[in-house]
């Protein structure tokens, strides 16, 4: 059970972000509001929101997700991928480090909390173009010992893990063609993005709220048809950057003792 966020607001160099998308540039007012709807949302859903000032020179750190990877046991400080990012997570660690315990990356090893999603005691680790056998490998050894049991998924399409592959509840993965007969599901129901809404496979479960982008019908009929409680949120102008509801916020339960 989430009940606390930690987002970064977008700041005016936000548009000078990585991407590969072919969209237009976004625009910075619409990116604020849409981010202040998200916060909004997960205050609504009952968690504390704690909204840290936008870091100047870093324009992707509003993506706060890939900075760390936090469990109710501890938290672990990334080594992002992207060179342009890597000092992204030595801002959140004296923020994180206010609610958890902190481990490291370290190098060689990369790795972006995008391409971590948690499912109770599983961890799906994507090995992706931003997080490295290596990263992948101290990550597993971290969570090992505390009962988690990690599987290695290889992103072959889409920038991270979460980009293609997400938890819906009722045991069930939302995920893109591309990752629909990965053996690390089974077990798993399997419900596929529709071909064109693809982006869409980008959805956050808080709590027992799915949080899903506007604009990808299709999807939202699907998984209205589990039964689920379904909000819609814009994205537009995160997409642009190659961003998400995912990757907004990183999401904590209470501390374990
Ligand atoms: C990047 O390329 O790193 C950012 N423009 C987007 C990061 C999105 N993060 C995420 O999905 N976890």
């Amino acid at each position: 059970m989430f009940t606390h966020a930690i987002t970064r607001l977008p700041g005016s160099d936000y548009t000078q972000g990585l991407t590969t998308s072919t969209l237009p540039a976004p625009d910075l007012t619409q990116a604020l509001a849409q981010h202040q709807a998200y916060v909004r949302c997960l205050c609504s859903l009952g968690l504390t929101v704690e909204e840290l000032p936008p870091a100047p020179g870093f324009p992707d750190a509003c993506f706060v997700e890939d900075t760390a990877v936090v469990v109710a046991e501890t938290g672990v400080i990334t080594r992002p991928g992207a060179p342009s990012r890597r000092s992204e997570s030595q801002l959140m660690a004296p923020v994180l480090g206010r609610h958890r315990s902190l481990v490291q990356i370290e190098a060689p090893g990369t790795l972006d909390g995008g391409d971590i999603l948690q499912v109770n005691r599983q961890m799906f680790i994507g090995v992706s173009d931003r997080t490295n056998e290596e990263g992948a490998r101290q990550l597993r050894e971290i969570l090992t010992p505390l009962g988690y049991a990690c599987h290695l998924i290889s992103v072959a399409a889409g920038l991270h893990l979460k980009s293609s592959l997400n938890y819906v509840g009722k045991n069930t993965m939302l995920v893109t063609q591309d990752f629909a007969g990965h053996s690390a599901l089974n077990g798993f129901e399997i419900l596929i993005s529709p071909q064109g809404e693809e982006y869409a496979a980008n959805t956050l479960l808080v709590n027992d709220t799915l949080i899903m982008p506007a604009g990808y019908p299709s999807t939202q009929k699907m998984l209205r048809g589990l039964g689920l409680v379904i909000l819609t949120l814009e994205t537009s102008e995160y997409r642009k950057m190659d961003g998400g509801l995912t990757c907004l916020s990183l999401r904590l339960s209470a501390p374990l003792p």
